[in-house]
Parts: structure tokens; C-alpha cells; sequence
């Protein structure tokens, strides 16, 4: 393989298990969610999931080379209740997939349907755990939730906050502060109903060490807020 992982034939999904062999494995994500399998599970209405997110100044966000990702570490946003039992998990960064047209770019499909982008917001238990390091090497270590893109009329404010910003991180490795405060509860449907299921990182290493909560409703962006390269 390619020194570094992509999404070419020659360093894809297909070859990332000879570099990082927890990609071989049987609770890979992204998966394709098939909405008539999928069932309803009355335990998880018992304890709602539930988030206490806090407005943040001064993130970071960074390209990564492989698209954009914000620092939310301290950021004493929570995450606890459905799918994730007894433990709080806390918000680490969140980050976006995107494709080359807004007829894909999502990772998760549902019914063979792509979506036109997908942001995932990344949380690392503490109630078990020291560190999102430590987190990411157990299969209950890390919670992250998916919201779907769909493209429609409407920008985002929440999302252009972010997007007005990438023309300062053009390259790998570049960084910016973002200048407004951002509450990370306005990325969020307002339908509140979501799949879950046990699975990995969508990128290398392919830990299996994330439990998957994916929003069902997407939530609408503007063709030019999710095709910018
Ligand atoms: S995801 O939400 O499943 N797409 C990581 C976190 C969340 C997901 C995928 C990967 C992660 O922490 N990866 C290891 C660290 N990364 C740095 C990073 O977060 O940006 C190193 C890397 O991949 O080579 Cu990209
Ligand atoms: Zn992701």
C-alpha cells in the first residue's frame, strides 16, 4: 500500500487491512443500514439519550488531509443515556465526510441511498476510561454520533460558521481559529430518532471500539456548503 491511507485503488478501504489489521475485522463501520432489518428496541426509549452540549469559542479547526476536523477537548459536553448504559461519554472533536458530488459523500447508507455528507461528532467514555487514547482501544470506549447532509435551499448557519473558514485551511496540516461560538446541539435534526449499532472507525486504525448513534432525519445544508474541495 500507498505510504499514507486514501480512497484510491491503490490506498482504499480494500487494501487498509494489510497496514491496520483491525480493518479485517467483523464490527467494521460504515455499514449500510437496511431500514426494513432494522428493529425498534424498547430498552433504549427507557433511558433517553440524552446530550448536554455547551456553546464553545476559540475552536481549532485543522485539516487533516483528509477533510476538516474541530477540537473540542474540555469541552464539558456530554453525552449519556440510550445505547451507552450507565457511562457519560465526552465530546472530543467532530469532523465531516463529503464526496465529490452532492449525490454522495456519505458514509453510512441507508437503503443503498447516500447522503450528501456526514458529520460525526466524536465522544470518548470517562466514566471508564483516562484518555481518548486509552478510550479507542476498547470496544465501549468511544460514542459517535452521525447526522446526515441532505442538500436543499436552506444554508446552514451552524455549518457556515465552519465552511467560512476552509478557504484559510486550504492544506494538510493547516489550522485556523473559528471566530464564532459554536453550540454543537444546532448540528442536530430536530427529529430526535436514530439507528444504533456496534461498530469501528471509519478510517485507519478501523478500531472496533465505537458505538454508532446515526440520526435518521438528515439535517439540510446548500449544495455549496457541502461540495466545497
Ligand atoms: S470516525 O468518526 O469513525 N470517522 C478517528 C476518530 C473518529 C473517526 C475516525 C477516526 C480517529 O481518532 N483516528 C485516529 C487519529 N487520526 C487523527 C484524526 O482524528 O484525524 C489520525 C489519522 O486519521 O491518521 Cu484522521
Ligand atoms: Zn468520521
Amino acid at each position: 500500500m500507498a505510504a499514507e491511507w486514501g480512497y484510491s485503488p491503490t490506498n482504499g478501504p480494500d487494501v487498509w487491512a494489510r497496514l491496520f489489521p483491525q480493518a479485517g475485522g467483523a464490527r467494521q463501520s460504515p455499514v449500510d443500514i437496511c431500514t426494513s432489518i432494522a428493529s425498534s428496541d424498547s430498552n433504549l426509549e427507557m433511558k433517553k439519550l440524552t446530550f448536554a452540549y455547551e456553546s464553545q469559542s476559540d475552536l481549532r479547526i485543522l485539516n487533516t488531509g483528509h477533510g476538516w476536523k474541530v477540537e473540542a477537548p474540555q469541552s464539558g459536553s456530554r453525552l449519556e443515556g440510550g445505547p451507552l448504559g450507565e457511562d457519560i461519554y465526552q465530546l472530543e472533536q467532530f469532523h465531516c465526510h463529503w464526496g465529490e458530488t452532492s449525490a454522495e459523500g456519505s458514509e453510512h447508507t441507508v437503503d443503498g441511498r447516500a447522503y450528501a455528507g456526514e458529520l460525526h461528532l466524536v465522544h470518548w467514555n470517562t466514566t471508564k476510561y483516562q484518555s481518548f487514547a486509552e478510550a479507542a482501544q476498547h470496544p465501549d470506549g468511544l460514542a459517535v454520533l452521525g447526522v446526515f447532509f441532505d442538500v436543499g435551499n436552506e444554508s446552514n448557519d451552524e455549518i457556515e460558521k465552519i465552511v467560512s473558514t476552509l478557504s484559510e485551511i486550504k492544506f494538510k496540516g493547516q489550522f485556523t481559529d473559528i471566530p464564532d461560538v459554536i453550540d454543537p446541539t444546532t448540528f442536530l435534526p430536530s427529529g430526535l430518532g436514530y439507528w444504533t449499532y456496534l461498530g469501528s472507525l471509519t478510517t485507519p486504525p478501523c478500531n472496533e471500539c465505537v458505538i454508532w448513534i446515526v440520526y435518521k432525519e438528515p439535517i439540510t445544508v446548500t449544495e455549496e456548503q457541502v461540495t466545497y474541495h
